[in-house]
């Protein structure tokens, strides 16, 4: 029988990731829809054949059961409510609807006793995702009071123009042999921007309101997270320095046996052979990789972590198909 899907951004860096996943997942697509906001006309590939990408404006709802929506805010506004309206189960990457009460914010390891019977379901944001897989293992041993985080973001965050100025800017640096790109005061090759998406009046970003607020709502309390979120020349993977203030007392090996045998988790950790959570080693695949974990040296039940995901992967794609995944089970 299989399941007939639609990918609206399917020709986006995630939208690409999802085509990929599916069939690498062997997810059992009956029919693949691929569409866009603009730009169709294009193809995209898909189990070796070529699919052509159309406009969404024209879609049939009626024709698809599951819609995976990769695009913009704006294209998540205006047609998930249709989509929904037609009995589509949507799972929508992008920030419009994270923080509708009435919309489950989910990370299948974490919390997918949030969906209930909802057909519009939000994937989280991609630093927010890999942070809670390993923070939820903790939470339920020791409780959480605090979390402070600090990320290095790769530019694929922003997508493939980022990659693509990236790719510029070293080479300028490089041939050139300047160290000051034309792009300056932005640029990202040989730095870093300690900013991610724009800032507010608060002088805090959107991105790190979002590892706020979504990391609350999945927990359901308000946990203090204060974040700075920083992009680094990297092409994909996110890594977060996450320090973290348990209500219990833990011993350090305690805490590496747990997050060890806990879903979604791989633990990187013997720093004294080099064995460290590193983006090349998180990229092109779905485990989030933890490492460096140490207790804090002054803090009382104080707790140090590295934690690096693939943010195109398990940031973005394949937390959407392990959403739609877990509802297939309970469909069946
Ligand atoms: C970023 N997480 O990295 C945001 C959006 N993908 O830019």
């Amino acid at each position: 029988k299989g399941v007939r899907v639609a990918i609206l951004g399917a020709t986006g860096l995630v939208g690409q990731k999802i085509l990929e996943i599916l069939a690498e997942r062997e997810f059992p697509v009956r029919s693949l829809t691929a569409l866009a906001t603009e730009g169709h006309g294009r193809t995209v590939r898909f189990r070796g054949e070529e699919i052509p990408v159309r406009g969404v404006e024209s879609m049939d709802w009626s024709s698809v059961d599951v819609a995976f929506f990769a695009a913009s805010t704006e294209a998540s506004r205006t047609y998930a409510p249709i989509a929904t309206a037609h009995g589509v189960t949507v799972v929508d990457k992008s920030s419009y609807f994270r923080m509708d009460p009435l919309v489950p914010l989910v990370v299948p390891e974490v919390n997918m006793d949030a969906v209930g019977d909802a057909r519009l379901i939000a994937s989280p944001n991609c630093s927010t995702i890999q942070m809670v897989v390993a923070l939820e293992p903790i939470r339920r041993e020791y409780g959480l009071k605090r979390v402070i985080v600090s990320t290095y973001q790769a530019v694929s965050g922003t997508g493939r123009e980022a990659m693509e100025t990236l790719t510029k800017e070293t080479h300028e640096v490089l041939e050139h042999h300047t160290v000051i790109p034309t792009t300056y005061p932005t640029p990202i090759a040989f730095n870093v921007l300690p900013y991610c998406d724009k800032f507010g009046d608060d002088d805090y970003t959107g991105e790190e309101w979002k590892l706020t607020r979504e990391t609350q709502k999945i927990f359901r309390m308000s946990l203090p997270v204060s974040a700075t979120a920083v992009r680094v020349p990297v092409y994909i993977s996110h890594a977060e320095s996450v320090y973290i203030e348990t209500e219990k007392s833990f011993e350090v090996s305690s805490v590496r046996e747990l997050l060890a045998h806990s879903p979604g988790l791989r633990v990187v950790d013997d720093p004294a052979q080099g064995v460290v959570p590193i983006p090349l080693d998180a990229a092109d695949q779905d485990l989030v990789l933890v490492g460096r974990i140490r207790r804090d040296l002054f803090v009382d039940n104080g707790l140090h972590m590295f934690v690096v995901a693939d943010n195109l992967r398990k940031g973005a794609a394949t937390n959407a198909i392990q959403i739609v995944e877990s509802l297939l089970s309970r469909w069946a």
